[in-house]
Parts: C-alpha cells; sequence; structure tokens
C-alpha cells in the first residue's frame, strides 16, 4: 500500500482551502532520502511494511510488490531515527537518493513557456498547458492524418484531449494508448508526445510502421489526469492522484482503483488520505469517465495499453485477481516480444507477466476493465524506466531513449492488431 503524505495532509487539513491558495506554498522535499532494501525475504518484508506504516512512509516500491527491491521515501526529519531502528533490526539498506529535493530540482531545467510547436522542445517535461497546445498545433499541423478529439472534463473542469493517428479508410482496427493516469509519473505524457510524433513521421514511408499505419488506426490520451498533473507542477511534485475532494479533508482518488472491476477490491484502500484510494463510490472521478465513455466510443478497438512508470515492466491483465488471463499465452506472446524488442533498442531490461503476479494486486484498474468490459483481447500496462536510480524523476536526458524503447514495445503490440492477432 502507498503512504498518505503526512506533511500535505496537515497543511491542507489546517490551513482549508481558501487560506491555502492565499499561501500557495510549495511542498518540499528537502533532506528527504530514498532507502532501497535487496532482500526478498517475506519476514523482512512483512516488517517494512509494518515499519511503513506506524511511521506513515511512502514507498516508491511496496514491499507487496512480487519481486524486486523496496524502496522507501524518509521524510528528513526521521531519516536518524529509522536508520537507527533498521540497524537495530540488522536491516540492511541502500541511499537510493540522498536528498529528494536536490533530485526534483535538477529533473526541470529552467526554460521559458514552450507554446508553440517552433519552442517546443520533446527532450524536455511540459506542463498540461504547453501539452494539451502542443495536442492543438501539432494536430493542425498534420491535419490531413491526424485529429484532435475531446476526452472529456476533469474534476476541475480543465478539457482533456485525444490524438486520434489515421491515414483514412474505415473499420480499421484500433490501438488506444493513455499515458500520465498517474500525475507523478511524469515520463508518460513525454513518452506519448514522442511516439505521436514517431508514428507521424513515419506515415508513408516504407517500413514495417508505415505498413502498421496504413492499416491501424491509433488514439492516445497523453496526459489522463490533468488536475493531477498540474498539482504536480505547482504544489506537490510527488502527487499521484486526481484532485476531488473527498472525506476528512484529503484530497483526490487513485484514478488507476475507480474502474468498474472488482472496485473496492484488494490492493485498493477506502482510506481518503491514501495513494491507492478507491473513490468515494466507483466512477467518482470525472476524468475516470471521461476516458471511459471516450474509450468505449472508439469504432473497432482492439488493443489498449495503460502507460506507467516506473519499475520496467510489460504487464497485460489480470490486475485484480492472481487467475490467469483467458488470452494468458497470446498476451504472454506479445509481452514477450515487446521486452525483446525493447531491448534491441537501447539494452534496458523489462520484465513481461500479469500485473498481479509481475507487480501486486490491484483492483478497479484501467488495464482489467478494458479487457473485461471491452473483451479487448490484446490490453496491456506498462511501467517505464527507470529501476530506481531516479524513480519517478526520471531525468529529461532520458526522455528520449525511453520512448524510442517504448515506441518498440509499442510496434509490437500494433504489428499484432494489423496481423488480426488481437481480433
Ligand atoms: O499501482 C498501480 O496502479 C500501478 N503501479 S504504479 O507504480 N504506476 O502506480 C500498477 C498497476 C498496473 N496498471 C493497471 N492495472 N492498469
Ligand atoms: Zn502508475
Amino acid at each position: 500500500m502507498r503512504w498518505v503524505n503526512q506533511r500535505v495532509r496537515g497543511f491542507e487539513n489546517h490551513l482549508g482551502l481558501s487560506l491555502l491558495a492565499c499561501v500557495a506554498a510549495k511542498v518540499l522535499y528537502n533532506g528527504d532520502q530514498v532507502l532501497r532494501f535487496t532482500c526478498e525475504d517475506l519476514a523482512t518484508r512483512e516488517l517494512l511494511r509494518l515499519v511503513g506504516q506506524q511511521h506513515q512512509l511512502k514507498f516508491w516500491r511496496e514491499p507487496e510488490r512480487m519481486v524486486g527491491p523496496v524502496d522507501m521515501h524518509v521524510p528528513a526529519h526521521k531519516v536518524t531515527e529509522l536508520k537507527q531502528l533498521l540497524q537495530q533490526y540488522g536491516i540492511e539498506y541502500d541511499v537510493m537518493i540522498d536528498d529528494v529535493q536536490e533530485v526534483i530540482d535538477a529533473q526541470v531545467t529552467p526554460r521559458l513557456p514552450q507554446l508553440s510547436l517552433a519552442e517546443f522542445d520533446y527532450n524536455k517535461y511540459h506542463t498540461f498547458q504547453e501539452i494539451d497546445k502542443w495536442v492543438t498545433d501539432y494536430t493542425t499541423a498534420h491535419k490531413e492524418h491526424l485529429t484532435k478529439m475531446k476526452v472529456g472534463v476533469t474534476y476541475q473542469n480543465t478539457t482533456f484531449h485525444a490524438v486520434k493517428i489515421s491515414t483514412g479508410g474505415s473499420m480499421k482496427p484500433a490501438f488506444a494508448i493513455d499515458c500520465g493516469i498517474h500525475a507523478d509519473e511524469w515520463i508518460g505524457p513525454a513518452t506519448c508526445i514522442h511516439v505521436i510524433k514517431n508514428l507521424t513521421q513515419h506515415i508513408g514511408s516504407v517500413t514495417n510502421v508505415g505498413k502498421i499505419l496504413e492499416s491501424v488506426d491509433f488514439y492516445f490520451i497523453p496526459s489522463a489526469n490533468p488536475d493531477g498533473y498540474n498539482y504536480t507542477w505547482t504544489k506537490n511534485r510527488m502527487w499521484r492522484k486526481t484532485r476531488s475532494p473527498t472525506s476528512g479533508g484529503c484530497f483526490g482518488v487513485d484514478p488507476n482503483r475507480n474502474w468498474d472491476i472488482n472496485w473496492s477490491g484488494p490492493g485498493a484502500s477506502s482510506d481518503p488520505c491514501n495513494d491507492d484510494y478507491y473513490g468515494p463510490h466507483v466512477w467518482s472521478e470525472a476524468n475516470v469517465r471521461s476516458q471511459r465513455d471516450f474509450v468505449n466510443g472508439i469504432p473497432n478497438l482492439h488493443a489498449y495499453i495503460d502507460v506507467h512508470s516506473y519499475s520496467q515492466l510489460w504487464m497485460f491483465p489480470y490486475s485484480y485477481t492472481f487467475k490467469l488471463a483467458e488470452d494468458y499465452h497470446l498476451l504472454s506472446t506479445i509481452a514477450n516480444q515487446s521486452v525483446a524488442a525493447i531491448k534491441d533498442v537501447h539494452g534496458k531490461v523489462y520484465t513481461p507477466g500479469p500485473i498481479s503476479k509481475t507487480i501486486y494486486i490491484a483492483s478497479g484498474s484501467t488495464a482489467d476493465y478494458f479487457y473485461v468490459h471491452d473483451k479487448l483481447k490484446c490490453v496491456f500496462a506498462a511501467e517505464l524506466r527507470d529501476t530506481g536510480k531516479h524513480g519517478m524523476l526520471l531525468p529529461e536526458s532520458e526522455i528520449q531513449p525511453t520512448a524510442e524503447e517504448t515506441f518498440a514495445g509499442l510496434m509490437v503490440i500494433a504489428d499484432h492488431v494489423m496481423n488480426g492477432s488481437c481480433m
């Protein structure tokens, strides 16, 4: 389970919204550290879970995960005490990030707003305003093949958009991709933008991607949680959820726990202050409803991928249960081919497998909804770079290589859509 950001919660509870707007302070992470635990035994993991719960710490990689290390975010004022405690228990760790705020500050190099195509630097992270303007300008510049489509509105009444790429014709199979449903996973939107550009540049080319574009329509939602994403730019870089007010003074619902597939089941939290909060009711989040309706309206949809970070995983349903998907063999074959294609680009190793067994059980998630409700055969959920050196705070220099390898992984899925395996 994820955490409750104690400082943010206290801050918002006690000051109230109006005053909060006046002070407009940013949450700072000076001196906070991320500790990595590599031991894989269950007893240590359980102990870490309890320590985290007791001290209300956020895990960047949770002890509940099926495989891999545990990464724990320790606020500056708890670093000394916690390290002493770990020493007492004899639990070894490495300091993965020495000062979280330093890494946050290093992620965005100072620059002017980029609100035109001429100004847009693809190797930077962008605000929602810049992303949405890019969507408008880029689709206009390539209007023969690209269309800007309204997905819907958010709780804060922000309209967000999708990009459709089509070389024409009708009843082509479609492949839909969303990025950025979790606000703090900045590499998602940046990757979606790169992939749209890369695909557009391949239109008409005598390559396999050119061929795919002749027979498959693509739909991208580059920034699926604009309220939360805006908040990561203005107030709290580590914000994950939406921004709707909930009971108890905490804000936001995990938009990847709010879908009508085993909603409120295992791997989701009933605590409105928890990062995995499933919401006051199913479909409580406006952006999630918008995404559902938009995707359900895509004609002839054959494949879907929900793009997250970090951990380098290429997964598929189920997420809410350990039960194997009915299309396990197909999904596993495609995922294996995707990770091989990804590795060929920059040598990065991504792990394929069912979501529940590769990461953890999560109920009410995007991927399961489209797999079960829309009966799509080819549904995936990816976790992009890295494996924890920077985590969510991936440097700008890694945007392009991450996008390139993701492109290769996505083209494997698109190839299967083209060849009819996902029908
Ligand atoms: O917990 C999540 O929602 C995902 N991991 S993350 O670190 N990005 O938060 C895992 C769930 C995978 N995605 C879907 N089930 N769609
Ligand atoms: Zn995520």
